[in-house]
This record gives C-alpha cells, structure tokens and sequence, in this order.
C-alpha cells in the first residue's frame, strides 16, 4: 500500500493520464512521491510553484529511428530514444542501454532515477538515459558496429560535454562505447573526450569507471553496515547479475573480507558455498561474453534455473541484474535466511512491496539512486579529467569515489533523520534529492 500524502495524489494522478502505460515510469514516479509529504508540508513553496509536477515532465524527449544492414545483408530497423529529463544541475547524463525490453516508458524510468541520483552525488551533473530495444547478445561484432553507427548518426547531434553525455548501461559496455563515441567523432570532426563515458583508458577514459558502480555499491552497503557496527568482513553475500555492476561488487566484497556464494543471468543462478571465483568469472562474461551455465559447469557448481536467487541464505543481498527482480516472496525469502542489508547496484531491482516487506522486518534498504550512483559519479570524474586534459591514478580516483559514496551516505542517513525516519534510506535519499533539484529550478525561474 502506498503512504501517499494527500496533496500530491492529483500529482500522481495527472503523470498516469499523461504516460499511460508506462508501468515502470509510473513507479519510479510513485516511489519519490511517497517520500515527499513532509518535504511539501514543511515547504510550501514547492506546491505553489508546481516544482514537482514539472520535475515529472522531461525536458525533451527523442524518438528515432535506427536502421541497419545485419550479415545477411537483410535491413533492421530498431528504434533508438533519449529522454533529457532535467538539466538544472548539469549538463544531461545517464547512460544507453541495449535490451529487446526497452520501451519508452524503460528509459523515463531510468532517466526519472538518474536526476535524482545526480543530485545525490553533488556533483554537477543533470539527468537523462538512453536506449533502443536492440539485442547486442544476438549479435555479431560487426553487426553491433553498424548497430552503433547507425544509433549514433541521429543521436550525435543531441550531445555534447555542455548538452548531454551518455554512458553504459545494460547491453552497453566497452565494445559499444567505442564504436558509438568513433561515430561520434566522425560526424563531428572533433575530438570531444568529455562528450560520452566509460571510454576505453587508453583514449580518454577514467581509470575506476569500469568498477565504479560496484565498488560504490559495495562501499555503500558496507557504511550502512557500520550504523549496526558491521562490516562486510565474514559475511555472506549474493549478488544477482553478472553484468558489469554484479562482477565489480563481488569484487570489492571480496576484498572487504566477505564471500559471495551466489550470482546469475536471466536464465539461471550458481551457488558455490565457498565462494565465486572471480577470474573465471571475469574470463567468461567480458572475454567470451558466455553464460553463468558455464561458468557452473567449469567449475561442477550448483547451477539452478527455476528457482529464485534470493533462496540462497545470506547476511547482504545485492541485486546488480535489473527492474523488479526482488519480489515479495524474494523479500521474505531474504529475511528468512538472515538477510541484515539489502543495498541496490542495479536501478530499480526490488518492488516497492518487496521494500515494504524488508523494512517492517528491520532490514536496513538502500534505494538505487543512493547506493550505484558511483558508476555516474565516477562518469562525472572522467568528465573533470577530460575538461582539464589529465588522468589521474587508480588509488587517488578510488579514493574520490569512496569520499562521494560516504557522502551521499551521509547525506542519504542526515534528511532521513532530519524528517524523522531515521534508518529509512529511501525517504532520505529522494528527500535530500529532490530538494537539490527543485531548489536550484525555483533559483532559476519557471524553467
Ligand atoms: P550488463 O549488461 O553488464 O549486465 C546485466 C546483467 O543483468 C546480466 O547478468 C543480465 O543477464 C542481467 N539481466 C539484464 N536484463 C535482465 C532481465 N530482463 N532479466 C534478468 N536478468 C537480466 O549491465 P550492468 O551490469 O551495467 O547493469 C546492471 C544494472 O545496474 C542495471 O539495472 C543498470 O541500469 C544498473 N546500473 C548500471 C550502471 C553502470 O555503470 N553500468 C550504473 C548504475 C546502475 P543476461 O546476460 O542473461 O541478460
Ligand atoms: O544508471 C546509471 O547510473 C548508469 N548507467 C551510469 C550513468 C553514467 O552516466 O555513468
């Protein structure tokens, strides 16, 4: 049941009748309103200037049309979208995700979290995403060239380090970054570093980029863990996934001292009671673009698929796969097993009745927006050293992105206190949020 206060129910009411059908949009939307009765009773400015209601406007939204020639020399047409939500803070920045799921209503969710998620950091940036229902594991290297060319060739007249400026996501790696920011250099004939994220180290990259959004995951679950005097330091994990955001938390779990016994793809989970071996891991997902099934085999591990992951017993879960994968019955699973901390590495991932579910049982919850905003933060750092034609070291960008992850920690932890919900990470961090936000638009006007 939503807690919805009463003043911005014709709020809500009016994002559904003008989105209809755009289930996730809808919920992301409903998630931050939920948080914010208190905020708009203590602060009567931002009803009377309509703040939120042009919050859930995006500033623009893009629709185009991406056609391709595959190996067959047969034409594909795909459809490419990008969603400027808001760029009060900063330049748009989210990333582009490549996912046959992807809808419009997809990238309004995302681009919805990514402002909020931005301000969190501080840092000065706005927000938006990207995308196209177009399957990059389908495909060939050169068709996903072509894919990317062609994706480019629309979108590149809408970006730039001052406009807009994309990055990874699901589907979108280091293969796809490439081939989309060569395009982009092509058709522009400059050499714009600061204009896309995520690029390769070698050509204007950031050193922590590839791992920032599960070490700061990580770093995230592992402050909260210190407001009950924990650590990760002999703790059971899982982490759903075994994308970029799932590999580089196992990671950082297992330097924290921590074993993850369990991960997944959309087609099944492995558990290995003595933990994951990452370099195999690692081996089979970014080298052979393979299977967890694989992975299962090689190593004669328990590989399960018609179960659900969040069975597996542990004292931290980490959803890094997707949307709405940690349901209520996955939320009680969890509790049963002994979960403490459940911090989110992918957007979204768990329903909000699944949160319900973990909060009344004294989980400590990390939304999105708080805990995988190093993996934007850390884009932003990238961006800095692009503007100034520098690259700084592993250990000093680490150390920025464990000090940003802290802070939004803080920040996330203060403003729920501050509205009396202390221990609730989501009002804590769409509050602190959404105050950034529309502060700097009431500043500038009825923009
Ligand atoms: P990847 O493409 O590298 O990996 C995605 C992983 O999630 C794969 O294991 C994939 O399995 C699984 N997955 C994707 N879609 C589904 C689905 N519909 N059902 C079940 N499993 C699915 O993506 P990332 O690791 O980059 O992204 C993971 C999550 O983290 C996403 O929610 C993304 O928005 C979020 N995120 C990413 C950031 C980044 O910097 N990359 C930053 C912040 C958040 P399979 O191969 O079988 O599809
Ligand atoms: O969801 C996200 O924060 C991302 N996919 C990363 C965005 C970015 O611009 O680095």
């Amino acid at each position: 049941m939503s807690r919805l206060d009463s003043a911005l129910e014709p709020i809500y009411a009016q994002v559904l009748q003008r989105n209809p059908g755009e289930d996730e949009f809808h919920q992301a939307v409903l998630e931050v309103l939920d948080s914010l009765g208190a905020v708009v009773a203590k602060h009567k400015t931002y009803m009377d200037a309509r703040v939120i209601e042009r919050i859930c406007e995006p500033e623009r939204q893009i629709i185009f049309r991406v056609p391709w020639v595959d190996d067959r020399g047969e034409v594909q047409i795909n459809r490419g979208f990008r969603v400027e939500f808001n760029s009060v803070l900063g330049p748009f920045k989210g990333g582009i995700r490549f996912h046959p799921s992807v809808l419009l209503g997809t990238v309004k969710f995302l681009g919805f979290e990514q402002v909020f998620k931005n301000a969190l950091t501080g840092l000065p940036i706005g927000g938006g995403k990207g995308g196209s229902d177009f399957d990059p594991k389908s495909r060939t290297d050169g068709e996903v060239m072509r894919f990317c060319q062609s994706f480019m060739t629309e979108l590149y007249r809408h970006l730039g380090e001052y406009r807009d400026v994309p990055a990874g996501d699901i589907g979108v790696g280091p293969r796809e970054l490439g081939y989309l920011f060569g395009q982009y250099k092509r058709i522009t004939n400059r050499y714009e570093s600061a204009t896309l994220t995520g690029k390769g180290i070698g050509w204007g990259g950031s050193q922590v980029r590839k791992e920032a959004t599960g070490y700061g995951t990580v770093y995230f679950a592992n402050e909260m863990l210190g407001t009950v005097n924990g650590s990760f330091d002999g703790k059971t994990v899982v982490v759903s996934g075994s994308g970029n955001v799932a590999i580089y938390a196992i990671e950082k779990v297992q330097e924290l001292g921590g074993t993850v016994v369990a991960c997944s793809d959309s087609a099944g989970y492995v558990v290995e009671e003595s933990g994951i071996d990452l370099e195999l891991l690692k081996e089979i997902k970014e080298v052979r673009r393979g299977r967890v099934r694989e992975y299962a085999e090689e190593r004669r591990a328990k590989y399960v698929t018609d179960g659900s992951i969040w069975n597996v017993p542990c004292q931290v879960a980490l959803p890094c796969a997707t949307q709405n994968e940690l349901d209520p019955d996955g939320a009680r699973a969890l509790v049963a097993g002994g979960c403490v901390v459940v911090a989110e590495g992918a957007n979204m991932p768990t329903t909000p009745d699944a949160v319900r579910v973990l909060q009344g049982a004294g989980v400590l919850f990390g939304p999105g927006k708080a805990a995988n905003a190093g993996g934007v933060a850390t884009s932003a750092l990238e961006m800095q050293q692009n503007a100034s034609r520098d690259s700084w070291t592993f250990e000093y960008t680490e150390g920025r992105l464990a000090a940003i992850m802290r802070g939004i920690h803080e920040r996330c932890a203060g403003t729920a206190e501050e509205y009396g919900e202390p221990g609730n990470y989501v009002v804590g961090a769409n509050a602190a949020a959404f105050m950034r936000v529309a502060d700097a638009m009431l500043a500038m006007g009825v923009i």
